[in-house]
C-alpha cells in the first residue's frame, strides 16, 4: 500500500474508532488521484489492521481534494515577510466561510522540504475576498504549505509547494532519529506504543504539571512523513495538564517527523522529533536497530 493510503487508511480507522479530530491532508502532486484509487482497490489492508473495521468511508480525504490552495505566487524572493493565498473550491471561487476551530478559521503550518525542519505555524488574516496573508519567515530554500481549516463542519488540509527563490544552503538531511528533545528548561521524552504516542514533559529535571491550554488543548501535535509529505494533525486524548500528553497516533511504516507545541509559563514551545518507519523497503532510514524508538539517546 502506497505511504499516502497507509496514513489515510491510519487517519478514517482513527475517525471511525475513536472519533477524534484527526486530519488529514495529501501532498499535491501528480500521482494523488493514482494512490486514492489504489487505496479504493486494494481492500484496506491496513486499515483493518488498525480497526478491525474494513472499508469506512473516505470522507477526510475527499473534502481534502474539494479545495485547492492558491498561492499569489509559488516562487517569492527571499527577505520577503509575507504570503498571499487563497483557498479556492471545485469551481474556483474563493472559499469566504471558516469555522473557528481551536481558536482560529485557519491554521497554516509550513515545513522546509525536503529535510523537514524550518517548522512554521501561523494564523493568517483574511481580506474580504477571501485572500488570506501569513506572516512568514522566509529563507531560500522549498517549503510545503499546508491550509488547515474547517467549513460547513467538515475540516479540510490543503497544500502546495513554496519556493523561496535566491541561494540556497545545501539541503539538510532529515534530522536522525530521537526519543528525547530538549527546548530552553524543558525536556520532552517521546514513547509509543498501542497506536499512541506519548510525550513527558520537563523542567530542570521536574515534571510540568501545569501546561496550559494552547489553542484550546494541551498540546498540537503535527506529523508530517518525509517521503511525500503527507500531513496529520491530531489533538491530545483528554488527561491532566501534563507531565504526560498522549495522542492517537498509529505507528506508521514511512519515516516521519512529529512537531508538538504546548505552552507553560505564558509560553509556547516546540520540540520535533524524527521518527524512522517501522518499514525500511527503501532503505532511507537512518535506524541502526529495527525501530526508532529502541534508540537510546
Ligand atoms: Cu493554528
Amino acid at each position: 500500500m502506497s505511504t499516502l493510503g497507509r496514513i489515510a487508511a491510519f487517519a478514517v480507522g482513527l475517525a471511525v474508532v475513536f472519533g477524534l479530530a484527526v486530519y488529514v491532508g495529501r501532498a499535491a502532486g501528480p500521482d494523488v488521484t493514482d494512490e486514492v484509487a489504489n487505496e479504493e482497490h486494494d481492500g484496506m489492508g491496513d486499515m483493518e489492521d488498525m480497526s478491525g473495521e474494513p472499508g469506512g468511508d473516505h470522507a477526510d480525504g475527499d473534502h481534502g481534494a474539494a479545495y485547492q490552495l492558491d498561492l499569489a505566487r509559488p516562487e517569492v524572493e527571499p527577505g520577503r515577510r509575507t504570503v498571499d493565498f487563497t483557498i479556492v473550491d471545485e469551481h474556483g471561487d474563493p472559499l469566504l466561510d471558516y469555522d473557528v476551530v481551536h481558536e482560529k478559521r485557519l491554521h497554516l503550518v509550513v515545513i522546509g522540504t525536503p529535510s523537514l525542519t524550518d517548522f512554521q505555524h501561523v494564523h493568517p488574516t483574511m481580506a474580504a475576498d477571501g485572500r488570506w496573508t501569513a506572516r512568514l519567515a522566509l529563507a531560500p530554500g522549498s517549503y510545503q504549505v499546508y491550509a488547515d481549516a474547517t467549513t460547513g463542519g467538515e475540516n479540510f488540509v490543503a497544500n502546495t509547494e513554496l519556493t523561496v527563490t535566491g541561494h540556497h544552503p545545501r539541503p539538510a538531511p532529515v534530522p536522525a532519529a530521537t526519543v528525547l528533545e530538549r527546548t530552553g528548561p524543558y525536556a520532552v521524552a517521546m514513547t509509543r506504543g498501542e497506536g499512541r504516542v506519548t510525550f513527558t514533559i520537563s523542567r530542570a529535571g521536574k515534571p510540568v504539571t501545569e501546561l496550559e491550554p494552547y489553542l484550546g488543548a494541551n498540546g498540537h501535535l503535527v506529523v508530517i512523513e518525509t517521503a511525500g509529505f503527507d500531513y496529520l494533525h491530531a489533538h491530545p486524548l483528554d488527561g491532566p495538564p501534563g507531565p504526560q500528553v498522549s495522542f492517537e497516533v498509529a505507528e506508521s511504516a514511512e519515516r516521519h517527523r512529529m512537531f508538538l507545541e504546548f505552552k507553560h509559563d505564558g509560553a509556547v514551545r516546540r520540540v520535533e522529533f524524527t521518527v524512522n518507519g517501522t518499514e525500511r523497503a527503501d532503505g532511507q532510514s537512518d535506524s541502526h536497530g529495527e525501530e526508532g524508538e529502541n534508540h537510546e539517546h
